[in-house]
């Protein structure tokens, strides 16, 4: 990891006397709901419980344990249905026509407004034809989509029907794509027949068809016509969306759900080469994912609220859809990218639509940065009043350069941190209320509760390093692997018994906030995006010339982190740099663009313990450069192998 991202940086940015003003969580009433969560979680929950509609009332609010076997559950007697919260009621309190989503195309000439009202036609439609089509509760659709609201109509049609979502993102492979489909045992895919981003076209509806040549489960495909581009429509197979939601009875009741049914998977990485599928479930979910957008976002009725993030992540589920969604906000959805067709777009946006909370990535700051602060000030980005980091460490330069340049140290910074596990944000100031430290996301939110353990699982106090952990239940957590239980207690609960492992490591400071310091397994974060090293390892070696991988993050500028690649070839191959250049392809078609390899060295050999253990320790330091702290290699089996690999060390 970047050694800028451990800077430690004493400068405290107070709470602005006039973010306070307009904050509605003061100092004193963040105080109260800390230790309301704190001593009586099952009162502090079961009221924010109302923020959200129920066919049921839960009684029942709290009934976790970390211990032996496990067992996490939220408002277990409670029956709702998560698209009643986002929809039907702001029907009911009379917001139909406040807008919902406010789309804006990869094109800068394309924008849609969608009420409220029209939203809730075309869910009502959509879930009324998959109802028609044999789908309900409990089975699993994927939807593999583009970011265009019908992404958005997707997953709550799923929520109305009672069908568990799995998103996949639309970069990700034919193959990628395939393997969630089997993990899931999905029944439908929903897709579209292109998707659009910086100008270029994606073939959404040819690599779904690719995908599905191995997944005999999927017996129906919806598709949406997006960019009309032309596509294989397989008969029996394949419906248009649009005939199917013409046909459509308009309504469509929502299905009851225990608080505790599944709501949607999520394949993420882990240290292994195969994704999990996080499993959330609904009333929990829900409540955080309302909670947390209000106050961390300390969102104010009428105004316009853009995430930045794709609906194939985490937060584009929960700041994009549900969150705001929920609180009756007005979500912008954007398909397009930050660079596209200039590097002010994110800028041009936020003032032809009077953005107010803008929520996007270090990376794309960093990116942002590199290019000055002039295409920044072409645009007056008068209406932004908080802003938001989410998805990686932000480094100290990154944070001041937010908020002095886009933000005109007007606006309050929140950083963010939180994981697809974790439904919601848990680490994170609440604006007007918790002083700011660049580079920190400073304080757990009312009834989180982190602590640090050395590798033992000692509890550390005071300022201090360690494994970042939390130890006690909040209502957003995940509640298993998707079809492996095991997996999930394995995951986080074995490693230090009785807590949540996050797999981060975070610094502790004097005045108690955390400072996240990246992971601790083997997982990077590239660009934001989550990868095993596993996963582009076991891409690699598929490829019919290569022996063994190895794969470890180094630091990258931009993307925080880049993909180095240790690659040793079968014996009688010659490296090239036309078989640089294949292999790099080759993890694209395999994985998707965003595993892309950064650095790709020929190795004749890893460096391997005596009992065949790859030294990952080595490896990074030799990615990072960092040629001096090598550390003891005489416990390998042949230490020569690091001196060639120092030599030939690349970029
Ligand atoms: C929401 C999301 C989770 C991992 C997480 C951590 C990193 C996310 C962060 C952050 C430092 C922040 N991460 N937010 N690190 N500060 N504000 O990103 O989910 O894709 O599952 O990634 O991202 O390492 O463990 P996900």
């Amino acid at each position: 990891m970047d050694t800028h991202l451990h800077a430690h940086h004493d400068e405290v940015i107070g709470i602005k006397a006039d973010a306070a003003a307009r904050t509605h969580v003061s100092v004193e009433r963040r105080q109260a709901m800390v230790r309301e969560a704190a001593v009586d979680p099952n009162g502090f929950w079961g009221k924010e419980a109302n923020r959200i509609s129920w066919m049921v009332k839960p009684s029942k609010i709290k009934n976790t344990s970390f211990h032996d076997d496990v067992q996490i559950k939220w408002f277990e007697d409670g029956i709702l249905n998560a698209s009643v919260s986002c929809l039907d009621r702001h029907l009911e309190e009379g917001r139909g026509d406040r807008v919902a989503i406010l789309w804006e195309g990869d094109d800068p000439s394309m924008d849609e407004r969608v009420t409220y009202r029209e939203l809730y036609n075309r869910v009502c439609r959509l879930g009324s034809a998959m109802r028609r089509l044999g789908i309900g509760k409990g089975d699993v659709v994927t939807i593999y989509m583009p970011m265009i609201v019908d992404a958005a109509v997707a997953m709550l049609a799923c929520a109305r029907i009672g069908a568990i979502h799995s998103v996949v993102f639309g970069g990700f492979s034919p193959d990628s794509l395939a393997s969630r489909i089997q993990d899931g045992n999905s029944v439908a895919l929903i897709t579209a027949d292109e998707g659009r981003r910086g100008g270029r076209s994606v073939p959404l509806k040819a690599n779904a068809d690719q995908a599905l040549l191995e997944c005999p489960t999927v017996k129906h495909v919806i598709v949406a016509r997006n960019t009309d581009a032309p596509v294989n429509m397989h008969p029996g197979r394949d419906h248009w969306w649009a005939t199917l939601a013409r046909h459509a009875d308009p309504v469509c009741q929502p299905e009851p759900m225990n608080a505790e049914d599944p709501m949607f998977i999520l394949y993420t990485s882990g240290s292994t080469g195969k994704p999990k599928g996080v499993l959330h479930t609904t009333g929990g979910y829900m409540v955080w994912a309302s909670f947390t957008h209000e106050v961390v976002f300390d969102y104010r009725p009428g105004e316009i609220y853009w995430c930045t993030a794709d609906v194939g992540w985490v937060t584009g589920h929960t700041y994009i859809v549900y969150g705001p969604l929920a609180n009756g906000a007005t979500t912008l959805m954007f398909e397009g990218v930050p660079s596209y067709p200039d590097n002010s777009r994110f800028w041009q946006v936020v003032d032809k639509h009077q953005v107010n909370i803008f929520y996007t990535a270090p990376t794309a700051i960093r990116a942002l940065m590199r290019e000055g602060e002039k295409p920044v000030k072409r645009w007056r980005r008068d209406s932004l009043r908080l802003l938001g980091s989410v998805g990686e460490p932000i480094n100290p330069e990154a944070w001041l350069w937010y908020y002095r340049v886009v933000g005109e140290e007007r606006c309050p910074v929140v950083d963010t941190w939180w994981q697809t596990e974790t439904g919601g944000i848990l680490i994170s100031p609440l604006p007007g209320s918790v002083a700011q430290k660049p580079g920190s996301a400073t304080l757990p939110l009312p009834g989180v509760k982190p602590a640090l353990v050395d590798n033992d699982g000692k509890l550390l106090e005071g300022a201090t390093e360690g494994n970042l952990v939390i130890t006690d239940s909040w209502p957003g957590q995940m509640r298993t692997v998707f079809g492996d239980h095991e997996r999930f207690i394995q995951t986080y609960f074995s490693t230090f018994k009785g807590m949540y492992f996050t797999g981060d490591g975070a610094r502790r400071d004097e005045d108690g906030y955390y400072w996240i310091t990246g992971r601790v397994d083997d997982v990077i974060n590239v660009a934001g995006h989550r990868m095993g090293t596993a996963e582009v390892e076991s891409a690699l070696v598929a490829h019919p010339k290569v022996a063994e991988a190895a794969v470890v993050g180094m630091p990258h500028e931009i993307k925080g982190q880049g993909i180095y690649c240790y690659v040793t070839l079968n014996a009688g191959e010659e490296p090239s740099d036309a078989l640089l250049a294949e292999l790099r392809n080759w993890v694209r078609r395999e994985i998707g663009p965003i595993a892309t390899p950064d650095a790709i060295q020929w190795a004749p050999g890893l460096p391997k313990t005596r009992s065949g253990k790859i030294m990952r320790r080595i490896l990074r330091k030799i990615a990072a450069n960092e040629l001096d702290g090598l550390g003891d290699t005489s416990t390998l089996a042949d230490p020569a192998v690091v001196d060639d690999l120092v030599a030939n060390r690349v970029m």
